[in-house]
């Protein structure tokens, strides 16, 4: 049978680069990409795009069905530092929309839900280098207090209902699609769009912060690997630890000068940065390796080439 994907919150940071993924693996009649915000311009890969919030269970199960849906990509979600303004909000979504999704998929017979959990569920007690799978996690956000609960609902439908449901927990992301929206980590992709446009950058966390962070295109392929990896291989139901690479802002700042010489940078650090102090700065990832054959590509100065390389391309004043 062909493997029908719905994607809610196919818009937002993951959702937008996972999206054209799926549509490239799957082929495009087989990706329904919803989201409760909809772009003004689409590009040609990607010309549909449904309404759906996974707030409403009626609508997600009447999608599921008329699309005879076999996997669930759930990346709708609040970050850490928009929720430390709406803690009950992003309760709301991250936990209620993740119910919807177990729920929808134990009744409808959905094949596999993938849903991404994030290095906020580490908090100040747990190991801060390398940070272990098996932890305490004592979350400092409520961001991290929701992915931290929703691990364990996943592993409980994963136990109790044999919903194949399977998780990473992402370190900051750095894409050039799609700007963050919200989080702690946003400082590495905001540094980008002022380094290409020969701006200089007030960085709102202290120049010795380290923060496990990971491209794009690795996150993406991550998702891609772990949904393929046959089910007896894997032995964490919660989420995954997976690493990228990690570093500080100087050592960003000093990869982007090395291809930009002007480029400054200067800080002012301001309440992310007791968020970000609560996370931990490496993460131990053999289990992902062990289990499903994870091995990260981008290091930081082939992110940096990227990034660069493809904001120019795609930001049209720089085009001239
Ligand atoms: C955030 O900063 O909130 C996210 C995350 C680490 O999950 N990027």
């Amino acid at each position: 049978m062909t493997d029908r994907i719905l994607i809610i919150g196919a818009y937002g940071q993951i959702g937008t680069e996972l999206t054209l993924a799926l549509k490239r693996k799957y082929g495009p009649a087989n990706v329904i990409a919803t989201d409760i915000r909809i772009p003004d311009h689409l590009s040609d890969e990607d010309d549909s795009c449904l309404y759906l919030d996974v707030l409403n269970r009626r609508a997600l199960d009447l999608a599921v069905n008329k699309y005879q849906i076999t996997q669930i990509y759930l990346l709708a979600a609040v970050l850490s530092v928009s929720g430390e303004q709406q803690p009950l909000k992003a309760w709301e979504l991250n936990m209620q929309g993740l119910l919807n999704v177990l729920e929808s998929a134990r009744e409808n017979f959905i094949a596999r839900v993938f849903w991404p959990s994030s290095i906020a569920v580490f908090g100040h007690h747990a190991p801060k280098k390398p940070c272990p799978q098996h932890t305490v996690l004592q979350p400092s956000t409520a961001y991290g207090i929701s992915k931290a609960a929703g691990e364990d609902w996943c592993q409980y439908y994963f136990h109790k209902f044999d919903v194949d449901v399977r998780s990473l927990r992402f370190p900051g992301l750095i894409s050039s699609s799609a700007l963050p929206g919200g989080g702690a980590t946003d400082y590495a992709v905001d540094i980008f769009h002022h380094a290409v446009r020969n701006e200089s950058y007030t960085c709102y966390l202290k120049a010795s912060a380290t923060l496990p962070m990971m491209y794009m295109a690795d996150a993406v392929r991550a998702v891609l690997e772990l949904m393929e990896a046959p089910a007896a291989q894997l032995t964490v139901h919660t989420a995954y630890n997976i690493s990228g690479m990690s570093f500080t802002p100087t050592q960003l700042a000093a990869s982007i000068k090395k291809r930009i010489p002007g480029f400054k940078i200067n800080y002012k650090p301001d309440s992310r940065q007791s968020i970000a102090e609560s996370w931990p700065t490496s993460i131990d990832d053999r289990f992902a390796r062990k289990d499903w054959g994870w091995e990260p590509e981008y290091d930081l100065d082939s992110m940096t080439d990227q990034m660069l390389l493809n904001l120019r391309h795609s930001i049209p004043e720089l085009q001239v």
